[in-house]
């Protein structure tokens, strides 16, 4: 069993649809409801790419059996000890008890709902979240939404026995202009190995100037599955130490931002099982947030990552005064046994 990665953008064939555990969509116009797998729709622009639509999906060679199902809201595919599952759930559905916001509600809702699954499935190990809501830096209550995000979020690891520090998931989190909240995961049996940044406070420990709690991740994660290593960084940001640098300055915060995905390579580096990490090694997403500023963001990333696979996506990042937010993956076979 190989996990490999189909991208519409760099790769001709598509695979077969029996061997897709899941995937996301992402582009101006949604596509029909019905997906054989997990799909994550994203309605927002794709930036400079000559077409209206960009598809990626997680598949699995081989001929190890995969398992579906769908439950409250979720649909999940796994094969072996892999599963990959997305949940959307409407706020408007949700009954929150004040002072609980509708979002933070959902968040606790949707994440408990994940945890649920996957102790079932006996998967209990989140590896990498892709998180997107509306709106993500509207105020309700006097709280920012993603601040609300936050708060659901920690209460449900904490409901479900997981730690909220220091050992969390891989993930990245997004405004797109309207829809659901959805949450896509992929989860094993096993834990991922988490990577922090030294030139950041780990994000788990921000200061509470950012919100009553801190959001749950780690700035990247290694995971082994069978014979092979993948490389999560998540959204990665122009902040050092826990501030926001360069506001207002589109391309010094990117340079910042590929600065900081730089030196968690690094930090992978050491821990890797399949050779060092290098920018131009990974296959990236850049989220926008003013589609004015796409051909200065792509100038800077062209010039660090070279050739590499980068998806430019319209999105609001989660602190008002960033303009740009980067996360990339690679998936390599292992070298050692
Ligand atoms: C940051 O470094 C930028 O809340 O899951 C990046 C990746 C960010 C993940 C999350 C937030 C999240 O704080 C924002």
């Amino acid at each position: 069993m190989t996990l490999q990665l189909f991208d519409s953008f760099y790769a001709a064939a598509r695979p077969d649809a029996e061997r897709v555990l899941g995937g996301f969509w992402l582009g101006d116009v949604a596509p029909a409801a019905l997906c054989p797998w997990p799909l994550q729709r994203l309605v927002t622009s794709l930036l400079g790419a000559g077409r209206s639509g960009l598809e990626e999906a997680w598949w699995v060679a081989g001929d190890a059996p995969l398992l579906s199902g769908e439950a409250e809201g979720m649909a999940w595919r796994r094969c072996g000890d892999l599963l990959f599952g997305v949940i959307e759930l409407d706020e408007s559905q949700v009954v929150a008890a004040p002072p609980r916001s509708a979002l933070q509600t959902a968040s606790e809702q949707a994440y408990a709902r994940i945890f649920r699954l996957l102790d079932a499935q006996g998967l209990p190990h989140l590896w990498r979240l892709w998180n997107y809501m509306g709106d993500i830096n509207g105020e309700s209550g006097g709280l920012e939404r993603y601040r609300q995000f936050n708060l659901g979020r920690a209460e449900a690891f904490e409901g479900a026995a997981r730690s909220v520090v220091g050992r969390v998931p891989a993930a990245c989190a997004l405004g797109v202009a309207g829809g659901p909240l959805t949450i896509a995961f992929l989860a094993s049996a096993t834990p991922v190995l988490p990577i922090e940044n030294p030139r950041q406070v780990s994000a788990f420990l921000y200061p509470s100037d950012y919100g009553p709690r801190p959001p749950t991740f780690s700035r990247a994660a290694l995971a082994w599955p069978p014979g092979q290593e993948i490389l999560f960084v998540s959204g990665t940001a122009s902040i050092v130490g826990h501030q926001t640098v360069h506001p207002g300055d589109v391309r010094a915060q990117t340079v910042e931002s590929l600065d900081n995905i730089a030196a968690v390579l690094a930090v992978a580096s050491a821990q890797s099982r399949s050779g060092a990490f290098s920018l131009p090694d990974l296959g990236y997403r850049v989220y926008v947030r003013q589609a004015d500023d796409l051909e200065t963001v792509r100038a800077v990333v062209a010039q660090r990552v070279g050739d590499a696979p980068v998806a430019y996506v319209r999105a609001d990042v989660c602190r008002a005064d960033l303009l740009v937010e980067i996360e990339g993956q690679v998936v390599r076979p292992s070298l050692r046994r």
